[in-house]
């Protein structure tokens, strides 16, 4: 016997990450609804050799079904969220709603499975932020082993983590520097994305941090230990898919570099790929469209006492959004719901 799972938003990026995913690693489903907004009523997505057509958001009644992936925004799940838990569904959402409530356990698969259980008071579980979740799963087994106290971290994140409307504006901004007569402005983005870099992700705080920066802090803190410091500065580039970060690591107790590239080895859900030569390294368009959270160029920080650097890229509609989404459902089924 298998689940009954629901994806809400099944038609924007992430939602046909999560019908692709869930066929992938062919989770074990008796019955999937696909659901989307009115305005994209009707429309037809896959789910492996399948085709679904999309069902209506607003009048799908959640009891009897299982787990519902949500890839809406925060507005929407508020409206559809409560109402699927309250029908016995269980919720993992991927908007930044729940995050931060104490109420809601923030799961990454490989390092905090154990908070699952803290599902069961809202029914909801939370999935993070793509910048974190991929910094997470780099961060933890080195955490394990030396103490961090401070992580000082750059990204370089692609424009589909702002959704098909950012992909399509770098598409038609590139086109249309080259084509006369197709230029196109900034709309989605704050300046031109094409050719450029964005030091701007999410809304401006008081401190004059953004919400994508604050959110690596927080989600950090909430997933591994509230310990540890984190400072960032959140970059858009001009890449489609995947996400990149520049990692700055000081730990309690001396970790080397050597040994630092045997941990993440072993460490579920990283790849290394770490050779001291051209190209010895991952980029995120080796990255897009794989699994794994990968890591290179490891090194010591002479600058600092207990220092490492590294380099890591992930996929961010995948490990950032879908994927963990469908770990999350994997280690619910798995520990908690055990039908599968
Ligand atoms: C971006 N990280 O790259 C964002 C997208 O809180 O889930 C995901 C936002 C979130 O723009």
């Amino acid at each position: 016997m298998g689940y009954k799972i629901v994806v809400v938003g099944a038609t924007g990026n992430v939602g046909r990450e999560m019908l692709n995913i869930l066929a992938e690693r062919q989770f074990p489903v008796d019955e999937i609804a696909a659901l989307a907004s009115r305005r994209s009523l009707g429309t037809e997505v896959s789910f492996g050799d399948t085709t679904l057509v999309t069902k209506d958001l607003n009048e799908f009644d959640f009891a009897g079904w299982d787990i519902a992936l949500f890839a809406i925004g925060s507005d929407g799940t508020k409206e559809h969220g409560p109402r699927a838990a309250k029908a016995g569904c269980v919720v993992i959402d991927n908007s930044s709603l729940y995050r931060y409530d104490p109420d809601v356990p923030l799961i990454v698969p490989e390092v905090n499975a154990d908070a699952i259980t803290g599902y069961s008071k809202k029914n909801i579980i939370a999935n993070p932020n793509c910048s974190t979740a991929q910094m997470v799963v780099a961060l933890k087994p080195l955490h394990d082993r030396a103490r961090i106290k401070r992580v000082v971290v750059s990204t370089y994140q692609s424009v589909s983590g702002a959704g098909k409307a950012g992909m399509d504006e770098l598409w038609n901004q590139t086109k249309g520097i080259y084509v006369p007569g197709q230029e196109r402005a900034a709309d989605k983005f704050t300046k031109q994305i094409a050719f450029n870099v964005i030091p701007h992700i999410d809304a401006f705080m008081e401190d004059g941090s953004t919400k994508e920066e604050w959110k690596m802090v927080a989600e950090t803190k909430k997933i591994i230990d509230p310990a540890i410091k984190v400072t960032a500065t959140c970059v858009r580039v001009p890449v489609f898919v995947g996400h990149s970060e520049a990692i700055n690591i000081e730990f309690e107790d001396f970790l080397d570099e050597d040994e630092a590239r045997d941990i993440l080895r072993e460490a579920p859900g990283v790849m290394v790929i770490d050779k001291r030569e051209d190209g010895g390294y991952v980029t995120p368009v080796e990255a897009a469209g794989d699994f794994a959270t990968f890591i290179s160029r490891i090194r010591q920080d002479s600058t600092i006492e207990n220092g490492l650097n590294l380099w890591c890229v992930s996929d961010n509609l995948r490990k950032g959004a879908a994927l963990n989404a469908v770990q999350i459902a994997e280690t619910l089924g798995a520990r908690v719901l055990k039908k599968g």
